[in-house]
């Protein structure tokens, strides 16, 4: 099956909430933000900016009615700034006008006296000054201090990997507008309704049941509207609340970029231990998170980088530390992945500083650590259903690596320009939020009695096909064709307290829900076609829109079942709630078993250098991946698709900067190169690991969404082994992104 929304996107059809058509009287928000990152505010003039016609109102602090206060994890970040500021962009006031020209006026009409104080944009900086979000976490396992004793190699190192822009291409927004009685609708672009909507009413000061949040799709989230896209909803709201009026607010792609914050950099200083044999016997890391302005998703996020800073490799002593460093940049948030690739790039460093520093291929190390089953995390869950060696051995056998490996040499030995290099990208990705609480989701099931059926759940369509899967869900467990099936808007009136789209659980948390309602559903309508055709339960199957009777097609057809139901008054409504069974995890002794499952897969990653310009290509990236028992390989190898690409962006050529002021010199698309079609790998190829599936899975069928992006560090050490190549004498470095810039300083340094 192919994504539902084909057809309408193809066509332009499909609706964003910049396509809804609005009200007569609907108004137009903006946001004035910081133009300092970090200071006191002595004054501000709104006079010239309300005094210009077809200004409303500009709303700030003063008019929130409820609490001046957005924050999720920690209750740390105003709506609007009271006194203080604490980035470049942060929003103290929103200009609502009768169009956006007339806003944007306005907003160049306020004027504003802050008194500057000290600004941090480094996680290093943070820590020298003990600037912190909240108190550090650690995981450990065995006694790494001890074991590095026994060690023949131990080397220490320092990592950074740079932020990332999510780039959605549809930018953050909302559109509000008022009902009865103090009611308010918001249609957002958000990953997380809920999250929306407890927001607004705690802002508001009402009860949420006056706030009903609708999601239609989103152009992208990548998990840049899992938190942030909360702020631009309640001032909508508020705005609401106060005039009466429906409000809309879309940002434009620049102030979007200034305001809103990015994947997360870190800072990392790593020993890592091995033995003669190259075993990896002990690990530390101590990673430094920058966190931003305010905490956001970032606890949330540490915590997953060390759940992930062993990637793929079972290590018997490991101790891990990460420090939320607060720092003045807009806060950092959830982006695919939410802090396990950060992690899983410095145990990748670590292995290749070791492996260069013996003198041997990074592949050997790799290669026999590799996790196996009944394997030990550091946080306490044993490994089953492992595929890291399967992976990576299929890899190996499937792509021909040692024929690859013949062909690089050979290149590298007849080209003087031009260099190769190839490395090998093992991944494991834990499916659970880890934050065990939020693993639940509800549907909402009409069968109307014509036959057709409406399907609401908590997923957030954001062109992943999550509404794809449910209605292959619905129309497995129905037995009827995909025309009978509709996916509703995402809306809490139909569906509450949901958690965000997110964690890459989407499918599995709502498709297990979607699930059970429908076979509830057919529990029934099993009991109403035994009574028309006079035949026992258990040998009445419903298949291909009809009733099936010992297998065999009856002549009594689904719409048949459907009326003679709503003769029988049998309710044709059905609500399930799924939580994950079995995951747990202790804070206090940081051990459990957070996680359903992990997805494993072995990348492997061809690249040539261009030794003149320091230029590079993307060769070819040839992946065995665990996707369980695809329930559609067409959406899943999109996935891995995109997840690669946006992984090797981040590693190779998107390069955040803020100059030392805390202002983002990358705010355009002219300073902030994202991967085009020209610098995607030129082949990619993805073949599915043969697996028996995971029963935590939906129809095991495993999540897709976030573990591919992993695969792109795998470009950074090609990279940097062609590099090698060319200078020996190249001191290995491990800063992301590994931009044409530093690899030009690289083929040419120390010589
Ligand atoms: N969001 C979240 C996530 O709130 N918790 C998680 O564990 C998570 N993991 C990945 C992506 N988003
Ligand atoms: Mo996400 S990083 O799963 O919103």
């Amino acid at each position: 099956m192919k994504n539902i929304d084909s057809y309408t996107h193809v066509r332009g059809e499909s609706l964003f909430v910049d396509d809804l058509m609005l009200r007569q009287d609907a108004l137009i928000g903006l946001c004035f933000d910081s133009p300092k990152a970090h200071g006191k505010i002595k004054s501000v003039d709104y006079s010239k900016a309300e005094a210009l016609d077809g200004v409303v109102k500009i709303f700030t602090y003063k008019d929130v009615l409820g609490e001046n206060q957005i924050g999720g994890i920690i209750p740390d970040e105003p709506l609007w700034a009271e006194d203080e500021v604490h980035f470049w962009g942060q929003p103290i006031a929103f200009i609502v006008a009768k169009t956006t020209a007339i806003a944007k006026k306005a907003r160049a009409l306020i004027t504003i006296d802050i008194e500057e104080l000290p600004v941090i944009t480094t996680a290093k900086e943070a820590k020298e000054k003990n600037s912190f979000i909240n108190a550090p976490r650690s995981f450990k396992l065995g006694d790494s201090s001890k074991s590095f004793s026994e060690c023949e190699y131990v080397f220490e190192g320092e990592t950074f990997s740079n932020g990332q822009e999510h780039l959605y291409l549809e930018t953050q927004g909302c559109y509000a507008v008022p009902l009865e009685n103090g009611n308010i609708k918001l249609t957002s672009s958000t990953q997380g309704p809920t999250q929306v909507q407890k927001t607004a009413a705690k802002v508001l000061g009402i009860p949420m049941h006056k706030i009903e949040v609708d999601v239609i799709r989103l152009g992208g989230g990548f998990g840049g509207k899992e938190d942030q896209a909360t702020p631009w909803a309640v001032m909508t709201a508020v705005a609401v609340q106060h005039l009466n009026r429906p409000v809309k607010y879309m940002l434009n792609r620049h102030d979007d970029l200034r305001m809103t914050g990015k994947r997360h950099p870190y800072s990392s200083f790593y020993k890592i231990g091995l033995t003669k044999d190259l075993k990896i016997k002990a690990f530390e890391v101590e990673f430094l998170q920058n966190s931003g302005a305010a905490a956001d998703l970032s606890p949330a996020i540490a915590e997953r980088t060390l759940f992930h800073a062993t990637n793929s490799y079972f290590i018997p002593n490991v101790s891990t530390t990460v420090f939320s460093c607060k720092t003045n940049l807009p806060p950092n948030t959830a982006f695919r992945g939410f802090g396990g690739p950060q992690g899983m790039f410095v145990i990748e460093s670590a292995i290749a500083d070791a492996a260069d520093k013996i003198g041997i291929n990074k592949k050997q190390i790799q290669e026999v650590n590799l996790l196996a089953e009944n394997d030990e995390f550091s946080y306490g869950q044993i490994a089953t259903q492992v595929e890291a060696k399967n992976t990576w051995f299929t890899a190996k056998d499937t792509f021909d690596l040692e024929q690859l490996e013949t062909e690089k040499t050979s290149f590298n030995k007849e080209n003087n320009r031009f260099k190769k290099g190839i490395s090998l990208m093992p991944i494991t990705f834990g499916i659970s939020f880890t934050n065990t609480q939020m693993n639940h989701a509800r549907a909402l099931i009409h069968i109307y009695q014509d036959g057709s059926v409406g399907i609401s759940t908590g997923a957030v369509e954001m062109g992943q096909s999550v509404n794809t899967k449910m209605l292959q869900v619905a129309q497995t467990v129905l037995g009827v064709s995909a025309a009978k099936l509709k996916l509703e808007t995402t809306n809490t009136t139909r569906v509450a307290n949901t958690s965000p789209s997110a964690a890459s659980s989407t499918a599995d948390l709502n498709g297990k829900a979607v699930e059970m309602a429908c076979n509830t559903l057919i529990e029934r309508l099993t009991e109403v076609a035994a009574t028309l055709t006079s035949s026992e339960e258990k040998n009445i199957s419903f298949q291909e829109d009809f009733v099936f009777i010992d297998g065999k097609k009856s002549t009594i057809s689904w719409e048949d079942v459907i009326s003679q139901a709503m003769v029988q008054r049998v309710a044709l409504t059905e609500n399930a709630h799924y939580a994950t069974p079995i995951i747990h995890f202790d804070k206090s002794k940081e051990k459990g078993h957070p996680f359903a499952y992990h997805v494993y897969g072995t990348a492997i990653t061809t690249t040539t250098v261009d030794c003149l310009r320091g230029t590079y290509e993307i060769d070819a990236v040839k992946i065995v991946h665990d996707f369980g028992k695809s329930m559609n390989l067409g959406i899943d190898i999109g996935q891995v698709e995109g997840a690669l690409a946006q992984g090797i962006g981040w590693m190779t050529m998107e390069e955040i900067a803020y100059n030392s002021d805390g202002r983002l010199l990358s705010n355009a698309l002219s300073t902030y190169k994202v991967p085009d079609i020209f610098s995607t790998p030129k082949i990619v190829e993805t073949v599915p690991v043969k697996t028996a599936g995971n029963d935590m899975a939906i129809q095991k069928s495993k999540a897709v969404g976030e573990p591919p992006l992993m695969y792109g560090i795998g470009a950074y050490f090609a990279i940097q082994e062609a590099v090698k190549e060319f200078n020996p004498n190249y001191k290995l470095k491990f800063h992301s992104p590994f931009t044409p810039e530093k690899v030009l300083m690289g083929l040419y340094e120390n010589q």
